[in-house]
């Protein structure tokens, strides 16, 4: 995640990866490794940022940047060797996450294929493994037609490649203010759509029943965008389990796709981003340029009122306010970091699953152009991010039965969120 040149030698190996995919389909990981790296002073971050030569194609899931975060880097098996000797050498320390991430690719896929079959009901929808696009649009809609005195459907955009951009509303009374909510806009963050898959069924179960989500629905909407990132997600399923980006192609590059994360008119182009279409920070040509970065802003826009923004990635398990682009604090930043610990200490009452919270650039690192800076700056107060499960034994690879446990979880702190934002009405 950090800026490439498109050298040569860079071009030479996604040329390579494009044919290999278009002659057999899908990217495969067989004997790659995901490595834990301990950097243990500024000189080893250094050298670690020399790992970044495009021909050893490697993929930091957390980027080298201080020496308190590890680094997890997945190595192809063909960078295997080089990799593990320069880290001996210079005497970093590692150990190794993943020892062959294709064994928990296929784990994932025979998961999957036992529940091909759609079901006929939201009753019958298995929750506790992943679903493709298809699985998860069809969710949607049994949902709003099983329940559509509480639930619709809205569609804010379109994708690139055309997909809809679906958003479920819950919905018990005319002019509200509203609440968001969004999973995926990563698309590799697998246990993210699957929780905001859960989140929906739980608020039409728990809607009359539960005192607390009642109270929230008789006074607020609620908006969930579950596949926020559509072509990405589709892209995760048909070539690149790895793919975080969208997928549009970028001129004047042979690499696609821009980080939509990167993308928001705020801090746009600062520390934290790429200007380099083949970085997996890439911050796109301007502000906005998704199609789906767009469709949220026109609808934040239009609504007016949204008091709760929600952004949920994994993994490192976080809670995070702003800023991301500049260090200056959040006028609300005591607020915010007293109901961020409320929230945390909530999720860690169901399974003890530990968080860390604070703003983004003090608890991650820098990042300019991040979605809940653009909302905070709008003036949506309580917008947050979330890291979800795990802190880097699975990362991306979440096994599917931790799916449910994680977004049962994170919904308690979700629901201190919101319940704040109701009692705390700006
Ligand atoms: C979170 C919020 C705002 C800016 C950055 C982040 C960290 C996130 C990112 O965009 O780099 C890390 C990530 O995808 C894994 O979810
Ligand atoms: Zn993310």
């Amino acid at each position: 995640m950090r800026n490439s040149t498109s050298s040569s030698k860079m071009k030479g190996l996604l040329v390579l990866t494009a044919l290999f995919v278009a002659v057999f389909g899908k990217v495969t990981f067989e004997g790659d490794q995901v490595l834990r790296i301990t950097a243990k002073d500024a000189e080893q971050i250094t050298l670690l940022k020399e790992l970044h030569e495009p021909m050893l194609g490697l993929d930091f899931w957390m980027d080298p940047v201080h020496e308190s975060l590890p680094v997890d880097v997945r190595v192809p098996f063909h960078s295997l060797q080089a990799v593990r000797a320069f880290l001996a050498y210079n005497q970093i320390q590692y150990n190794v996450m993943i020892e062959n991430v294709q064994d928990l690719l296929d784990d994932e896929e025979r998961e999957m294929v036992k529940y091909r079959a759609l079901p006929r009901s939201t009753d019958d929808f298995v929750y506790t493994t992943y679903h493709n696009l298809n699985s998860i649009y069809s969710f949607i809609d049994m949902l709003v037609a099983e329940h559509s005195n509480l639930v619709s459907k809205i569609v804010i955009g379109q994708s690139y490649e055309n997909r809809p951009l679906n958003v479920l509303k819950f919905s018990t009374g005319a002019n509200r203010p509203g609440l968001w909510i969004d999973t995926g806009i990563h698309s590799r963050e697998w246990v993210t759509q699957a929780s905001g898959i859960w989140f929906a069924k739980k608020i039409v179960t728990d809607y009359g029943r539960d005192p607390v989500l009642t109270d929230i629905l008789n006074n607020y909407d609620i908006f969930l965008e579950i596949v926020t990132n559509p072509d990405g997600f589709a892209y995760t399923h048909s070539n690149d389990r790895m793919w975080r980006k969208t997928r549009k192609p970028n001129s004047g590059s042979i690499c696609v796709g821009v980080d939509p994360n990167r993308n928001w008119d705020a801090g746009f182009g600062g520390g934290g981003s790429s200007g380099s279409p083949c970085s997996e920070t890439y911050r796109g040509p301007s502000a906005h340029s998704e199609p789906e970065v767009k469709a949220i802003v026109d609808f934040v826009k239009s609504h007016g009122n949204l008091k709760a923004f929600v952004s949920i990635h994994s993994y490192s398990q976080m809670l995070l306010y702003p800023y991301g682009y500049t260090s200056t604090a959040a006028k609300d930043k005591t607020e915010l970091h007293e109901l961020a610990r409320k929230a945390i200490s909530e999720l860690q009452s169901l399974y003890n699953t530990s968080y860390k919270y604070g703003s983004i650039i003090t608890t991650i690192y820098q990042a300019s152009g991040g979605t809940v800076d653009w909302t905070y700056n709008q003036g949506i107060k309580y917008s947050y991010t979330f890291e979800l499960r795990d802190t880097g034994r699975y990362g991306f690879l979440l096994p599917a039965n931790q799916i449910v446990p994680t977004a049962e979880e994170t919904w308690l702190a979700l629901i201190a969120i919101m319940e704040h934002a109701k009692n705390n009405p700006y």
